[in-house]
């Protein structure tokens, strides 16, 4: 018994030097605490917000458990856990369409823009993923469909329905659909730069210098927190201002 445990450690060696194994341990406490956070002020809002605060700790939750086996297997195996990271987008992501609907919801948003946005996120994956481990001889043509999939959603958000149900909504809805706006049109763009840092291509001159992971772990620290705190924010307006929006 004393012999397993001196020959099991119950954490990995954590290297000084090792920035990108830091960024994924971070980043796991990032997640945790923002889920915890989410989680216990969700029943001091407004019924209709609740279900809204519920999904942002929905998402950091998923995250703080991925990046927790992503942690774990970057310090034991030494790679980039690309399927780890793909199961987290696959479930969090198509639960960020599902926050633009919830807002949206006030001002008739109907369910089949939040398929359609869930559609084009899976799309986007998909092909990133086929890209980055299937068919990485293509990646640049894997990764140009993945962006195709991924400025119909901008499109969508800046300019197509969603955008008119925001208008329609106006207030704090209209503010917060701007800021989730600009979270997918910049935030959500740090992600094509970590792929192609980490994927051969035309573009290897100019981002071959950055870490994958360090790009994508950044990505998501901002875009998942990030996003959720606006909501939790257009909540706290909504609820404070008694809006009928
Ligand atoms: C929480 C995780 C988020 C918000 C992940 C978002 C991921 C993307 C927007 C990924 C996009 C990609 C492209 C637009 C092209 C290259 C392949 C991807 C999948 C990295």
């Amino acid at each position: 018994m004393i012999n397993l445990m001196t020959t099991l450690p119950l954490a990995s060696k954590m290297m000084p030097d090792d920035y990108v194994g830091f960024t994924f341990f971070v980043g796991c406490m990032a997640m945790m605490a923002a889920s915890a956070f989410f989680f216990l002020s969700m029943n001091s809002f407004d019924k209709k917000w609740r279900t809204s605060i519920l999904v942002s700790g929905l998402i950091t939750f998923i995250a703080a458990v991925h990046y927790w086996y992503m942690r774990d297997y970057w310090a034991t195996v030494g790679e980039s856990p690309t399927f780890f990271r793909y199961v987290d987008w696959v479930l969090t992501v198509p639960l960020m369409c599902v926050e633009f609907f919830l807002i949206l919801k006030v001002a008739g948003a109907k369910k089949s823009l939040m398929w359609r946005l869930i559609l084009l996120s899976v799309i986007m994956l998909v092909t990133g993923y086929i890209g980055e481990t299937l068919n990485r001889d293509n990646a640049a043509l894997w990764g140009a469909i993945s962006g195709a999939a991924y400025f119909v959603i901008v499109y969508d958000i800046w300019l197509g329905q969603a955008k008119k149900l925001a208008v329609a909504a106006g207030g704090s809805v209209l503010a917060a659909h701007k800021t989730l706006c600009w979270f997918v049109l910049v935030g959500w763009a740090i992600y094509p730069i970590g792929y192609m840092a980490g994927t051969p291509g035309w573009y290897d001159g100019i981002f071959g210098g950055l870490n994958l992971d360090v790009v994508y772990n950044i990505g998501d620290a901002i875009n998942k927190i990030g996003f959720g705190l606006v909501v939790y924010n257009l909540a706290v307006q909504a609820s404070s201002n008694k809006e009928t929006a």
